[in-house]
């Protein structure tokens, strides 16, 4: 199956009892067994509930993977992917990543023991002089968060491979219709749902995609013990917004474009981070891994100060001031204070982020107007 046909066909059966088309929201959360141990694969709903295993099924079809696992954040997916270490273990992620991946690490599993690094990952070869016998997990956001910086899943992918160390990869900015890492070698893919995979703003979700059978049953594991699952009403919206993905991507992509394009040329922008752009730092990874550049945009202005960026935002009146991203209505988020307050000022100036960095989720409005909001709020 193509792409577009799974989004909508993958893991989905019509319901057997009545036909419905619609996956129904099995709201329940226990089920009649027969006899003891005598039932038909369902016990209790935190272990399993059939709508999240469609949504299972289908987010481990789109990327290519055989087992998908939903959780009901993507902070409680990260979560689980972090409970498979030991303490001693190590982590190295990319240190430009959201603010609540570095919040988990350095502030809750750094308590009981887990050791992390966040370093450039521009050169992947120089992983290596990070690792150490108790490396244990490579964490890394491509495209990342806010700085929209690639990294060559591929060549990390290698260097994993070669030292038996897990590679998960955070594939929310660009969704698996534009990139699937279990393809270039990674071991876990995680998702914030909550972005373009749900897509309408309306849910919180994450979910994890892998191939190993063994990993699976392990965070299947930790998914039942810590009971971190999402509701059978949330897998329901999720599955129906999944059905769209592939339209909404394309007009994502598309409008950023136009507007990546205007604010390059617009006299009081600075600098202008959309991975499609031909003078993107990365952009030759994005066309050796991805299939399209996405929806996110970050951008600078000439006169860079702290109140003129909050002017900007304050001046919008489609793009909407707040935190998340991925929905069909076009949002502006200010990381410095919002998605990545939790990361240390001194940390985020060593990656580039600056107070005054502007991040546009590109909707899916007419661009025309989405244009005329920009060019009001710049005047
Ligand atoms: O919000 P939640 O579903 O728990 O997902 C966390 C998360 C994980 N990974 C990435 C790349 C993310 O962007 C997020 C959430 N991000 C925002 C809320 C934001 O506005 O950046």
């Amino acid at each position: 199956m193509k792409f577009a046909t799974k989004t909508i066909h993958a893991g989905i059966e019509p319901e057997p009892i009545t036909g419905a088309v619609m996956t129904p929201i099995f709201q329940t959360s226990t089920y009649a067994q027969e006899g003891i141990g005598k039932h038909k694969g369902y016990e209790y709903a935190r272990t399993q509930n059939p709508t999240r295993t469609v949504l299972e099924t289908n987010i481990a079809s789109l990327e290519n993977g055989k087992y998908g696992l939903c959780f009901a954040s993507g902070m409680a997916a990260i979560d689980a992917v972090l409970k498979l270490l030991q303490p001693k273990d190590e982590v190295i992620a990319s240190n430009d990543l959201y603010g609540g991946t570095y919040r988990i690490i350095t502030k809750v599993f750094q308590k009981f023991g887990i050791k992390a690094s966040f370093i450039s990952m521009d050169n992947p070869a120089e992983i290596e002089n990070y690792l150490t016998p108790k490396t244990k997990l490579i964490w890394i956001e491509t495209p990342t968060n806010p700085l929209l910086n690639l990294i060559d899943i591929a060549a990390v992918a290698q260097i994993t491979k070669k030292h038996q160390i897990l590679l998960c990869v955070d594939n929310t900015f660009a969704t698996p219709y534009l990139q699937n890492p279990l393809d270039l070698g990674a071991d876990i893919v995680m998702h914030s749902m909550t972005k373009y995979l749900s897509g309408h703003s309306d849910v919180v979700m994450g979910a994890l995609v892998m191939n190993d059978e063994k990993l699976k049953q392990e965070l299947a594991f930790i998914q039942n013990a810590c009971g971190a699952v999402p509701s059978p009403h949330d897998c329901f919206l999720v599955l129906r917004g999944i059905k769209t993905l592939h339209v909404r991507m394309d007009r994502h992509s598309e409008n950023a474009k136009k507007i990546a394009e205007y604010l390059k040329q617009h006299p009081k922008i600075d600098k202008v981070y959309w991975i499609g752009l031909p003078d993107h730092k990365n952009h030759a990874v994005a066309l050796k891994q991805m299939r399209g550049f996405g929806g996110m945009i970050s951008f600078t202005l000439k006169e860079d100060t702290l109140q003129n960026a909050i002017r900007v935002m304050e001046r919008f009146k489609l793009f909407i001031l707040g935190e998340s991203l991925g929905g069909v209505e076009s949002l502006c988020t200010h990381p410095a204070t919002m998605t990545h307050a939790s990361i240390p000022a001194e940390e985020r100036y060593k990656t580039g982020l600056k107070d005054t960095l502007i991040r546009l989720s590109v909707g899916i409005e007419d661009v025309e107007d989405l244009i005329a909001d920009l060019a009001q709020a710049l005047e």
